[in-house]
């Protein structure tokens, strides 16, 4: 993420501490895995697929809406799919394609806001509080989203609009597929006291029953709890349980940032010239850096050397190779072939950095934290 971006984010920030309501939307693509598939392989539209669960042992990824009437779901073995619907037709999932199309949607996204916070693949929330093309209306943005990203993928979204990301999330899952639902500040109360407990954020089968035991069913049940009691079952998701049975939720949208590159620097504390000073700053530079970049798990394949001299002019150098930057002799030697060609004896130098960019790839690195282990969650209700 760039300097001008982060800024943007930065000022937004502040906007959003101001305590005026947030304009939220959560996008959550219809049944992704086989809708993609439904729509590269036509004989597929209208017959009831899972992707995945094929195989021996396999377990269902996800099922089309046809599927679905069946009581095929996500998470459901092959085995238990297959029985409850025989004419059901396994697809291998194509995970590259999934993730082509989720860069596609989102682009669509960028066009109004870059405070996106990515879920999983096909899901995430966007800011729109402030938007780039100045739109007042946030379910009107949610509606042209949902236009260019069918017009554009040929894929089918849901879109929820709220205040805050829980109440989002419940309203796009509230007329899927295809759904668009706004949930106004002034009606989320009554929505949230009706809302069967298991529909809310964060309360799968094994919370559900615990709320079930204390005879909480819906949100109105869940709001006559008193605080320290959900806090004394739940712990801290307690607090976050009363909250939302108010409506509230302060959690913030949180963009992922992309790490674009990894570096140190120094001011050195007088001005140097001799080869040996320049030596061992370089030797010391490539160490930390090296090290940083064992940290940080980057895998750069440019090297920049950065240098100030005692007038302050700057110089950057560059050198770029076919492998990754990330072991402290290779750092060293290049960085050696870079000061070589800087002329510190007549001009002292006063500060000294090294970093390394250009990552091998940004969008795979995104996928890699947020891939999910789908394999050993429950299935949805
Ligand atoms: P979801 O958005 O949960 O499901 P979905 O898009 O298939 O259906 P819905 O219309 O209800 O949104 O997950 C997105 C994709 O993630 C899904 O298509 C397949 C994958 N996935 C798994 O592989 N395993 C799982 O257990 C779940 C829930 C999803
Ligand atoms: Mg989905």
């Amino acid at each position: 993420m760039d300097d001008t971006q982060d800024r943007k984010i930065e000022n937004d920030k502040e906007t959003r501490q101001s305590g005026e309501l947030r304009k939220i939307i959560h996008v959550d693509m219809d049944a992704f895995f086989a809708a993609v598939e439904q729509r590269d392989h036509p004989e597929l539209r209208g017959r009831p697929i899972a992707v995945g669960g094929g195989e021996e042992r396999g377990v269902v990824a996800t099922a089309s809406y046809e599927a679905r009437r069946y009581g095929v779901r996500s998470a459901m073995s092959g085995v238990m799919a297959r029985r409850l619907c025989p004419e059901l037709i396994f697809v291998h999932g194509r995970m590259n394609v999934y993730k082509e199309v989720s860069a596609q949607v989102h682009e669509v996204f960028h066009r109004y806001t870059d405070i996106i916070e990515p879920i999983s693949l096909d899901e995430a929330f966007l800011d729109v509080t402030v938007n780039k093309p100045g739109i007042e209306l946030a379910v009107e943005i949610a509606r042209r989203i949902k236009r260019e990203i069918r017009e554009e993928t040929g894929l089918v979204a849901s879109a929820g609009v709220s205040y805050n990301k829980f109440l989002a999330k419940i309203a796009s899952d509230w007329r899927k597929p295809d759904g668009l639902c706004t949930i106004h500040p002034d009606r989320a109360a009554d929505f949230v006291a009706e809302l069967p407990i298991e529909r809310f954020w964060g309360v799968g089968p094994v919370t559900a029953k615990k709320m079930h035991s204390l005879g909480i069913h819906t949100g109105a049940d869940l709001r006559r709890m008193p605080l320290q009691l959900l806090e004394l079952t739940f712990g801290k998701a307690g607090r976050i349980y009363y909250d939302f049975a108010r409506g509230i939720d302060n959690r913030p949208v949180e963009p992922v940032r992309v790490r674009k590159s990894v570096g140190c620097e120094h001011t050195i504390d007088h001005d140097i010239f001799t080869d040996a000073e320049i030596e061992q700053h370089l030797t010391q530079s490539a160490a930390e850096l090296a090290a940083r970049i064992a940290r940080k798990e980057f895998h750069g394949v440019t090297l920049t050397l950065k240098v100030k001299f005692y007038d302050f002019t700057l110089i950057s150098r560059s050198i770029t190779s076919a492998a990754p930057y990330t072991d402290e002799a290779r750092i060293l030697a290049d960085a050696r072939k870079l000061m070589a060609g800087v002329e510190y004896d007549v001009n002292p130098v006063r500060l000294v950095g090294l970093s390394v960019s250009n990552r091998l790839s940004d969008e795979l690195e995104v996928w890699r934290q947020l891939e999910l282990d789908f394999g050993s969650q429950s299935p949805k209700a």
